[in-house]
């Protein structure tokens, strides 16, 4: 019942802003499982599930049996499991199925791409009565027999899982067999009303599942990625479906390219986590009341999976389902320098004289990009003839330590020798028939490399060996795009979902792990064009993402509009993936299609400096904008700005570094570490730094506001310059702030480590020395870290990075390396307090030295004067 009212309304609200491309994606009412589940929420008034029989694990701390489903015609047995993992559980429904047949009857779950593992036995205690009782720490789950979990943390409520009876396991049946129970609706079980899907035969019919989750005492959700809404997810309707939505408004539940079903519930004090680990087509309901929220977790199929994260910080949270998911990777160095990208780039000599403009400019970067048109004809894996010769532009690029970066889709053109081979060896992904699917996209009429088959990787390593287009470079990386997948004519601009992948899968099981699928086997065969003692880490970008995504590749939000909304809606967007596990994620500086206003195009830079990926880009209709386009005062903006990330590069991926072993996110809202504050969505700190950003997002903006949200003092640190001026914590500030300012503050306490001197590429940066400056808090102390390695190679991995730890207060500063590589060294030293001091020195980082600072001098102290 109590579903009713929120669901009204918010089909009231889709159609108040329909917009241009709507019509191509379904709603709600739309889609047969989802309408129909709404249908059971409404009408739901008892348990029609029961838990019948279990069996304890004696090694592993799992318990396994039957739950029975009620109907008027007799019971349906499913299975059930639940196991405890490091920090939640996982429980697991699923069906026995044996349908004859081309599709794989059996229900899909993406668990196999995950790490899970049940603890040891000795770590729980289980009782059995009515209720079985499952503890560990200060955790106790209550199952009980007519099917309801609860949890407690600290002998208090914190979860109720199925409370509202809204588990519903639509199981196997025949078309007109009846068996319903009887809130169940029959809308559109057995074929599909919508017209771009009329098509789909539906060969398993009804087989969706749902269940909600009632988080009590938690108030603020995040995470379900990816939406162009507010961090905060608010009483709305998410849908998870990787599509190609191109040309979309913002402040929207529809979905987007990827798709994370993660999500971060906090309060004031603690956090708790869940993971509904499920491939197919997903809608969760989220509806606030009082304390508490309540998701309703709708998928098309697959087998019911998923973990709870219970009662813990936030950090350990993220930690515990990175552990399951993966890290992100560490990225090498040059891809958190500045990328300059548009469609397209013409021809060899255009991509060279770019180059020199930068350098011209005096504007660091690192990276250009070649999107679809550099191909012959829209063939991967082939150049046209305005590049005629790519390692002669590599190796001019590599000259000033520069990349290129080739987009390659999955989408293969129709009659060539790669869309031959798959064809042949029966490699792509398959229509309903179990035949070659073409569809429309880029090339044409093209087929879909089936990066699920196995067999694919073996051609797919053919094809990126040095031999074949990217040459023996090092310096050429990929763009992995279109991979949701896009298809011009199919519905919803993608995959039909009866299409068939390796397996017998329907694409309707697996639809949402196929854009990671692609960008892995991409990232395995750049892992393999190389020597193993000489081996890069390579660099991806993906559009299409999934829970996992973030070991191998970056992320974008894809085709944004050059307007200010976009820019505004961007910094959300950023911050969400990074509580969802996918911190290297960037917007499109400039906006993708238009032309963005000098001032405009200037905010994007300076708000673009912080996202972790850090690109320009622009539609093939956009005129040129690269930064000296607008010309000046607006292009020596932009070079401030592109200079500050450079100078930053230190802290950015030290706080990389930070994320890739505890999955804490690079950038984090202010909630994240305060607690307080769960609303703000347009300011951030950049990892541990202690550097607070609220960049301008507005135009005309002659004053900005911004909520210093932690106690204690935040020193003035607009563009990234240190001043002496503070502001009392805690507070809401206001400063007056031009076109050339970025507002930034220090919170007192911390050190930052930057790399001012001007390069023209990251890459000539890695032996510069560091400028180290000392904020002290008011108890005059601060400390700080720094990690960095050569940036290129996986030799980190044996212990060749350098780590250092300092601590300062007004006198002395104290150096203690964790980890030593290399000559690196600190020429200048500025401690921020009540004045500033600059020491010019020479420290290496080489060893554990404690320095003192007197007047205008700085000396080592050895050992009886410590
Ligand atoms: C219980 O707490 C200990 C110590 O924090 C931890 O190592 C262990 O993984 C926890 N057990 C579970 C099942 O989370
Ligand atoms: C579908 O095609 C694949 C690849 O050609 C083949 O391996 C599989 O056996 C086929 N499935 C059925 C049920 O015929
Ligand atoms: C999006 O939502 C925000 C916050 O509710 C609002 O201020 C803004 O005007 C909305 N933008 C559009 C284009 O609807
Ligand atoms: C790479 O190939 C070019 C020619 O294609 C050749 O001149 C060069 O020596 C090769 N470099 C390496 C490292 O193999
Ligand atoms: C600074 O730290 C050193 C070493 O910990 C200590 O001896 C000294 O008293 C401190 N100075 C002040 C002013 O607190
Ligand atoms: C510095 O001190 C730490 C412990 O305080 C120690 O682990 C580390 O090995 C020392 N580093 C060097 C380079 O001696
Ligand atoms: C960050 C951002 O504004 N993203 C938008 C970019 O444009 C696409 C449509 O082209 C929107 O869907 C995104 O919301």
């Amino acid at each position: 019942m109590k579903w009713v009212g929120l669901i009204f309304i918010l089909f009231l609200q889709n159609h108040l802003v329909l917009g241009a491309k709507h019509y191509l994606f379904k709603t709600c009412e739309q889609s047969g499982f989802c309408k129909r589940n709404i249908h059971y929420a409404h009408n739901i008034e008892e348990n029609y599930y029961t838990i019948d029989s279990f069996n304890i694990d004696e090694t592993k701390a799992y318990i396994s049996g039957n739950l029975i489903k009620s109907i008027p015609q007799g019971e349906i047995s499913l299975n059930w499991q639940l196991g405890i993992v490091n920090g939640g559980f996982r429980f697991t429904v699923d069906e026995e199925r044996h349908v004859k047949g081309i599709v794989n009857s059996k229900r899909f779950s993406p668990a196999n791409e995950f790490n899970i593992e049940y603890v040891s036995r000795d770590q729980v205690s289980i009782e059995k009565s009515d209720i079985l009782h499952i503890s560990y720490n200060s955790t106790v789950i209550k199952v009980y027999p007519k099917f309801k979990i609860e949890v407690y943390d600290d002998k208090k409520l914190t979860m109720q899982i199925n409370d509202d009876n809204l588990l519903n396991f639509e199981h196997y049946r025949l078309n007109n067999e009846g068996q319903m129970n009887t809130p169940e609706s029959d809308f559109n079980m057995f074929q599909d009303d919508f017209k771009d899907s009329r098509d789909d035969k539906l060969p398993l019919g009804p087989e969706s599942i749902a269940l909600d989750f009632k988080f009590k005492g938690y108030q603020h959700l995040y995470g379900l990625p990816e939406h162009s809404d507010s961090l905060e997810l608010g009483d709305k309707l998410y849908r998870l479906f990787n599509v190609d939505i191109f040309e979309y408004e913002i402040n929207s539940t529809l979905p987007m390219y990827g798709s994370i079903p993660f999500l971060l519930a906090m309060n004031e004090q603690s956090s708790m986590g869940l993971f509904w680990i499920n491939a197919a087509d997903t809608y969760v309901d989220v509806k606030h009341s009082n304390q508490d929220t309540s998701t309703h977790w709708i998928s098309e199929n697959g087998v019911m999976d998923f973990i709870v994260f219970t009662k813990d910080s936030n950090r350990d949270i993220q930690k515990k389902y990175g552990d399951i998911t993966g890290f992100t990777v560490l990225p090498p160095l040059f891809s958190l320098g500045y990328h300059q990208c548009r469609w397209n780039y013409n021809d060899e000599a255009d991509v060279l004289d770019i180059t020199e403009k930068f350098d011209e400019y005096e504007i660091p970067y690192d990276t250009i990009w070649l999107d679809i048109e550099y191909t012959d004809n829209k063939k991967y894996f082939t150049w046209n003839e305005n590049f005629p010769n790519p390692t002669r532009m590599l190796q001019a690029l590599d000259h000033t330590g520069r990349n290129l970066v080739v987009i390659i889709d999955p989408h293969i053109k129709k009659d060539y020798d790669v869309s031959n081979y798959l064809v042949e060896n029966k490699l792509t992904i398959m229509n309903s028939q179990n035949s070659t699917y073409y569809g429309h996209c880029w090339p044409g009429e093209s087929v879909w490399v089936d990066s699920l088959n196995p067999k694919v990787q073996q051609y797919w390593d053919s094809l990126h060996t040095s031999s074949g287009f990217m040459g023996n470079s090092s310096n050429v990386h990929i763009w992995n795009d279109m991979n949701e997948i896009s298809v011009f004519d199919g519905p919803e601009t993608s995959s039909p979902k009866d299409n068939l992948h390796y397996g017998g899968w329907e694409d309707r099981s697996v639809h949402n792990i196929n854009g990671m699928k692609f960008h892995e086997i991409t990232y395995d065969s750049l892992i393999k064009r190389q020597q193993e003692t000489t081996r890069q880490r390579p660099f991806i970008l993906t559009r299409s993402y999934f829970s996992g995504s973030q070991k191998t590749a970056a992320m974008w939000t894809g085709d944004n509009m050059s307007k200010w909304e976009y820019l505004k809606i961007s910094i959300p967007m950023v911050l969400n993936n990074g509580l969802a596990g996918m911190p290297f994620a960037g917007a499109d500086v400039g906006g993708f299609f238009g032309d963005p206003s000098k001032e405009l195009l200037t905010r994007w830079y300076q708000t673009g400096i912080f996202y972790p990926f850090f690109r320009a880009h622009a539609h093939i209709d956009s005129r040129r904008r690269e930064p000296w386009i607008p010309g000046d005062p607006f292009t020596s903006y932009i070079r401030d700005a592109i200079k500050l990330r450079y100078a930053l590069l230190p802290v950015f991926y030290t706080s990389f570094y930070e994320s890739s072993i505890n999955g804490a996110p690079v950038l984090k809202p202010i909630f994240y570490d305060t607690g307080k504050h769960f609303d703000i969505e347009d300011e951030f700190y950049i990892g541990n730094s202690g550097i607070l950003v609220k960049p301008v997002t507005e135009p005309d903006v002659k004053e900005q506001k911004i909520i210093l949200p932690e106690s204690g003092k935040y020193y003035n640190f607009v563009n990234g310059i240190p001043s002496t001026v503070t502001y009392k914590g805690d507070e809401t500030i206001s400063i007056p702030v031009t076109l050339n300012d970025i507002p930034m503050f220090v919170k007192g306490g911390h050190i930052i480590f930057t790399q001012p001197r001007y390069r023209r590429s990251s890459k000539l940066m890695v032996n510069d020395p560091y400028t180290i400056t000392v904020f002290l808090d008011e108890n005059n102390k601060a400390d700080g870290d720094l990690y960095a390695d050569d940036g290129e190679s996986f030799n980190y991995q044996n212990g060749q990075f350098l780590k250092v730890h300092v601590e300062a207060n007004e006198s002395r500063i104290n150096f203690v390396v964790e980890n030593s590589w290399n000559a690196k060294y600190i020429n200048k030293v500025i401690v921020v307090g009540k004045d500033i001091k600059t020491f010019n020195v020479k420290i290496s980082l080489n060893g554990n030295y404690t320095f003192k600072f007197e007047n205008q001098h700085i000396h080592e102290l050895i050992h009886d004067e410590l």
